[in-house]
């Protein structure tokens, strides 16, 4: 379903002057501080998170599976659902794809849809983590870590597939998750198993073009339980390292054991240079793939007050990050819920353009604790809505999405065109 800009214009009326009130007190309040107003609702008007595939309907649990309705049955529909997402928040401009899933049966058709509606295509992900229909040899125990050399040689054949395929759409990274680990004790041994993971992103890693990067996820447990061959950013720096400048670490929100300190995490990445990207989730205890700062919002801020402070006020050099979302929607219905989660993110990435990083060096050298403290919670206690919605409006989106989308009634059409039990494809 197409929304026209027209709808748009006509809903943002009714909400303009509330706004209007909102975003002058903010922004008087902003510049008695010094902070350029403008300057910020640019940065937030550039920034674009990229959308993955299989969000796009209900994921379930191994539970079950309850339908939402009107899930996208294909990867047209799919984009299209993305295309509603980006022109109510203007701030989904990309597509991330899951290989075999959502391979296009043509690649020009798919790539004018999505120019259609704005989509760039982000990384490309692998999948061998499921054998598909008629596989020579499983991935039952293990991909790029697997004894056999014949599980190997398939799973990095697929590999230099998804490049290829990515190429032709326009993508510029590779995103490798393993499944790869044991469920027990005395499964793997381990330096083979870490050997082999090596020995095959070497492989893959000769045929990403200059001009890409491949970011290699960690995950501490799931679906192996007793030992994940890539547990954390220290192994995937570590592979990273191994393959060469191209590849780097992709840090999933939800891949952290709980309370680890994950603003550490990135700040020690970006310090190597070795930060290639985000999985923006949230998550209570493990890798829930929940909406993005409906449990932990301070933690993303911290996050971003890192990046802000580390990438663009004191460049250590690291390339620039790719964004996406990675979540699974099992009672929401998830266009909402993605565009909730990328309120989230914009949110933390507009309180952290907030920090008065002179006064938090100055607070730090002195030791002022409480200070530094008083500092940042100044910045994170702010309601930066208005300006996302000023950069909203700006771009053409809706002042607010959700609101708009209900009153489209767009899930209501969605079902009345592709019907009530619906599986999205890929899950
Ligand atoms: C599994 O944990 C997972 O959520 C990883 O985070 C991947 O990025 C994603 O699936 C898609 O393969
Ligand atoms: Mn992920
Ligand atoms: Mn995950």
């Amino acid at each position: 379903m197409n929304i026209d800009k027209e709808q748009i214009v006509d809903n943002n009326k009714q909400l303009l002057s509330e706004h209007q009130s909102n975003i002058d007190f903010l922004s008087s309040k902003l510049a008695n501080k010094g902070l350029d107003v403008d300057e910020i609702i640019c940065r937030i008007e550039d920034f674009q998170v990229a959308i993955p595939s299989w969000a796009l309907g209900a994921g379930g649990t191994r539970f079950g599976r309850f339908s939402i309705g009107g899930e996208p049955g294909s990867l047209e529909e799919k984009i299209e659902d993305i295309g509603v997402i980006h022109a109510l928040t203007r701030t989904a401009g990309a597509v991330s794809l899951h290989i075999p899933w959502d391979i296009p049966s043509d690649i020009n058709a798919i790539k004018e849809l999505a120019s259609l509606h704005s989509i760039a295509f982000d990384a490309v992900n692998s999948n061998t983590f499921q054998d598909q229909v008629g596989q020579a040899y499983s991935y039952k125990y293990g991909s790029l870590c697997n004894v056999h050399q014949q599980s190997r040689d398939l799973a990095i054949q697929h590999n230099l597939d998804v490049i290829k395929l990515g190429d032709q759409l326009g993508s510029k990274a590779l995103t490798v998750w393993l499944a790869d680990g044991a469920s027990f004790p005395g499964q793997n041994n381990f330096r083979k198993a870490l050997h082999n993971t090596q020995d095959s992103l070497q492989q893959i890693y000769s045929a990403i073009p200059d001009d890409w990067k491949l970011l290699i996820e960690y995950k501490p447990y799931e679906p192996n339980f007793y030992s994940t061959v890539i547990q954390d950013w220290g192994t995937s720096l570590m592979l990273a390292e191994g393959c060469g400048e191209k590849a780097h670490t992709l840090v999933d929100l939800g891949h952290h054991l709980p309370n680890t300190n994950i603003e550490q995490i990135v700040s020690t990445l970006l310090t190597k240079g070795r930060l290639g990207g985000f999985h923006f989730n949230d998550s209570k205890y493990g890798d829930d793939d929940l909406t993005c700062g409906s449990i932990k919002p301070y933690q993303l801020f911290l996050i971003f007050n890192e990046l802000v402070w580390g990438m663009d006020q004191n460049d250590a050099g690291n390339p620039p990050l790719s964004w996406m979302i990675d979540a699974s929607h099992n009672v929401k219905d998830p266009i909402e819920d993605l565009m909730q989660s990328l309120e989230a993110i914009n949110m933390a990435y507009a309180q952290a353009l907030l920090v008065d990083q002179k006064a938090l060096a100055h607070a730090q050298a002195d030791s002022d604790v409480s200070l530094c403290q008083e500092i940042l919670q100044e910045a994170y206690r702010t309601d930066v809505r208005p300006l996302l919605t000023a950069a909203r409006i700006k771009a053409g989106g809706a002042i607010d999405p959700i609101g708009i989308y209900r009153e489209l009634g767009v899930r209501q059409n969605l079902i009345k065109q592709r019907g009530q039990n619906t599986v999205a494809t890929g899950l």
